[in-house]
């Protein structure tokens, strides 16, 4: 059955993620209890409505679905082991970043306990929650995902992806990949732009407009890999292997270390010598695999 508007919520784990979770359920008018394994951090919340628990023990005996937002994938297990005996007929909802195996673990043990598992992969920060642009994947029991539909919606725009628990948190870590490797480009051209003189932060306004204009392509990059259409290209590997070349003699001329942007090169460097040189770029994707 669907959830009534004020249907009640539990939230394990009070971090900065957490925090915001039971905010923006207060702020909806939502039951909400909290509980966090250092105490002192629920005041706000607790001023704000919040009903606050000693216990995991005492926080699950509400009603509702059961959020938990810890810090990994052990911390879990450490909140919840001890009460495994009482999640029989309950809804867990795991917002803390497992692996995709830790996800499918965590749902296994849950089955065991009569529990019913939703895994969600959280795409945003805390400020953004609630707020447009904020995302959560989901992946596991539908039947909880539809229940929790609306209460969930409150948190950010949800998505659900499937019974396999660990498929939410695949999509998650593969987000962050794409996104780490764009950080860490940044800071490599900002420590190259520092040697004459440009601000990281004027150099960032630069680079946000060059990115957001690269990112266009990523849709037709991955069509390409889907096809393994790599013959033709615009720009071949042996272009990609002289640009790679160029940047590091500029980032050395930069006094730059290549620590970031050696495992590229290496990538490009295998696949010339191995004669792929005239495949398109996206051909990268064959080696990781
Ligand atoms: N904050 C963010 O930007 C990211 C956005 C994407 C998703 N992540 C994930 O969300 C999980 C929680 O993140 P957080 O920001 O709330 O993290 P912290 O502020 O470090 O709070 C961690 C909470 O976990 C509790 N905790 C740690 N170990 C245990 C344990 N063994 N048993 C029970 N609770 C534990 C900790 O409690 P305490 O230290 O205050 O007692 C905090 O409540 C996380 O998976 C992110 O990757 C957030």
């Amino acid at each position: 059955m669907a959830e009534t508007t004020k249907t009640p919520v539990t939230i394990l784990g009070l971090g900065a993620m957490g925090r915001a979770l039971a905010a923006a359920l207060l702020k909806a008018g939502l039951p909400t209890t909290v509980w966090n394994r250092t105490s002192g951090k629920d005041a706000e919340l607790r001023a704000a409505g919040a009903i606050g628990a000693a216990t995991v023990a005492e926080a699950i005996g509400a009603d509702g679905p059961i959020i938990a937002v810890l810090l990994d994938h052990a911390s879990v297990h450490a909140a919840l082991d001890p009460v495994a005996d009482r999640l029989a007929g309950r809804q867990l909802i795991n917002l803390t970043s497992t692996a995709p195996n830790e996800a499918r673990e965590l749902a296994a043990w849950a089955a065991r306990h009569d529990c019913h598992y939703l895994d969600g992969g959280i795409m945003a920060v805390p400020p953004m929650i609630g707020q447009p642009g904020a995302s959560i994947l989901y992946s596991g029991s539908q039947q909880v995902f539809d229940a929790h539909r609306e209460t969930l919606e409150l948190l950010a725009a949800a998505e659900y992806f499937g019974d396999d628990a660990g498929f939410a948190s695949t999509y998650d870590f593969a987000l962050l990949a794409t996104m780490y490797a764009m950080f860490g480009g940044f800071l490599h051209g900002a420590a190259m732009m520092r040697s004459v003189g440009v601000s990281a932060a004027e150099f960032g306004r630069r680079a946000a407009a060059w990115v957001s204009a690269m990112t266009q392509s990523l849709p037709q990059q991955g069509a390409v890999v889907d096809s393994a259409a790599y013959t033709d290209p615009l720009q071949s590997i042996a272009f990609h292997k002289a640009a790679l070349d160029a940047i590091n003699r500029a980032s050395r001329d930069a006094n730059v270390t290549l620590d970031f942007v050696a495992p590229l090169k290496t990538l490009l460097d295998r696949q010339v010598a191995d004669g792929h040189g005239a495949l398109g770029f996206e051909r990268t994707f064959e080696e990781l695999v």
